[in-house]
């Protein structure tokens, strides 16, 4: 048995950060990267996770209590095996930012990407009105909105009748007792209004099943996807670009890329061609405003790469692409990405992200339709490169052809504006030249 005592990690910019949820009990066994309490300030909330398994004791927080990077959580008992090696204040894992609140004006910041982080706005589409009597987190408003809970049904039971999580299961418990009539959104109704749930089915009827827990990452990418899927009209468009040439760039460059220590993909030469697209059409570098009225266009160009983690899909973000050359755009990527896969991205890694680029073209596939990450409101989907016979006007030619896709918001970009990107931007991966111009 070893004693570790918890502190909070860097949750980025924050100071005197409110404790709003405290999740478990002294006395509590706890799993790794179990959320310990919830943190909320005016811009975001966050899920602090323990740092690893262990009994959880001497808790030292209390709700309401503000706190700062370094203060003692709490101590956490482990067994011999579970200790981690030799630290006795262990750094935790980047704390999950949940969900981010709107900036003073006019847009919500979009503090975080795709899950680790799972941004959406404070006051989603269908969150109620400032006005509304009730109160509770971010995190539980997302939850009660996806199984389609409207808060003013519940009683809170928390500091101030503040709902928390158990509130939103105990009043489904009771709606699927016949003790409450069913809210708007979870009834299915003739007129195809409200999301049908899904029937929950008995597999053991059909032979042998395992539960399975769902990751951290994937509980919140989960959340915060079916949000993008759920509010944005999307559309994607399919194209593919001939990048024979950049192949052949990519070629000569390998030995000065390798002297550097940096590993050249393809997708560098890919992020400094959607820069270009973005200058050009600033309406796929743009969020919706929560009102839904107008766009905010940003001047700043931020991608947000998807990578693929043990754990699931994180949305790192290298900022000012437009300001780094090709090495250094490759050097970060690979930085960035093994971060993501080792667990150690902050909430700061993954805020600020303009457009997202999800590529599948390591593993294979021909296309896909990515989800945006709102607030974002377009991504590009990467799809593998193969060889291909083009016709050049007299005869067949063996060309390196790239198949991608771009998603977008239909409320911000209309489908002739889509197509007029993915065109240009196949011609700038069909000549990287076209970037200097
Ligand atoms: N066509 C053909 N080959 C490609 C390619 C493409 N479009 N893109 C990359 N490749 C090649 C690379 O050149 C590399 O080959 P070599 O080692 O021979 O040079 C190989 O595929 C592997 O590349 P990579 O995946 O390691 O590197 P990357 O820069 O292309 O991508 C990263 C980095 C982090 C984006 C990637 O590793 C990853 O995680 N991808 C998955 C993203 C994902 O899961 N998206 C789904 C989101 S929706 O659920």
């Amino acid at each position: 048995m070893a004693m570790q005592k918890f502190t909070l990690p860097d949750i980025g910019n924050y100071k005197d950060i409110p404790v709003i949820e405290i999740l478990v009990n002294e006395g509590d066994r706890v799993e790794k990267d179990q959320s310990l309490l919830t943190l909320e300030s005016d811009k975001a909330t966050m899920e602090i996770p323990a740092p690893f398994a262990g009994v959880v004791r001497n808790i030292q927080v209390k709700l309401e209590q503000r706190i700062n990077q370094g203060d003692l959580i709490c101590e956490i008992e482990t067994s011999a095996d579970a200790a981690p090696a030799a630290k006795v204040e262990t750094p935790a894992p980047a704390p999950a930012a949940v969900v981010a609140a709107p900036q003073a004006a006019p847009m919500p910041a979009p503090a975080a990407n795709i899950p680790l982080a799972s941004a959406t706005s404070e006051k989603p589409i269908n969150a109620p009105s400032s006005g509304a009597k009730y109160h509770a987190s971010p995190s539980v408003r997302a939850y009660a909105r996806n199984l389609g809970v409207e808060l003013q049904h519940v009683v809170g039971t928390g500091p101030k009748n503040r709902i928390q999580t158990n509130d939103v299961e105990a009043y489904i418990k009771a709606v699927m007792q016949g003790e409450k009539p069913a809210p708007k959104a979870l009834a299915v109704s003739m007129t195809g209004s409200g999301i049908p749930p899904v029937p929950n089915i008995d597999f053991t009827q059909f032979g042998e099943v395992e539960r399975v827990e769902l990751s951290r990452i994937k509980k919140l990418s989960g959340k915060h996807l079916t949000a993008c899927w759920l509010n944005i009209p999307h559309v994607t468009q399919f194209d593919e670009a001939d990048i024979s040439e950049l192949e052949d760039f990519r070629a000569s460059l390998k030995a000065r890329a390798e002297k550097a220590g940096v590993k050249m993909t393809p997708l560098p030469f890919v992020m400094m061609a959607v820069v270009q697209a973005l200058k050009e059409f600033p309406h796929f570098n743009a969020s919706m405003c929560a009102d839904n009225n107008a766009i905010v266009l940003k001047k700043y160009f931020n991608i947000g790469v998807a990578v693929d983690t043990p754990n699931g899909l994180v949305v790192p973000v290298v900022r000012d692409v437009d300001k780094k050359g090709l090495f250094d755009i490759a050097r970060e990527l690979a930085e960035i990405s093994q971060r993501a896969r080792d667990g150690k991205l902050s909430p700061t890694d993954m805020s600020g992200g303009c457009f997202s680029i999800s590529s599948l073209g390591g593993i294979g596939g021909t296309q896909f339709t990515p989800i945006v990450n709102a607030p974002e409101v377009a991504i590009l989907g990467i799809s593998k490169a193969k060889m291909a016979p083009v016709w050049n006007g007299s005869s067949f030619e063996p060309r390196l052809m790239m198949p991608f896709s771009v998603s977008y918001d239909h409320r911000v970009i209309d489908g002739a504006q889509g197509v007029r990107f993915t065109t240009r931007l196949a011609q700038l991966l069909g000549d990287l030249r076209e970037i200097l111009i």
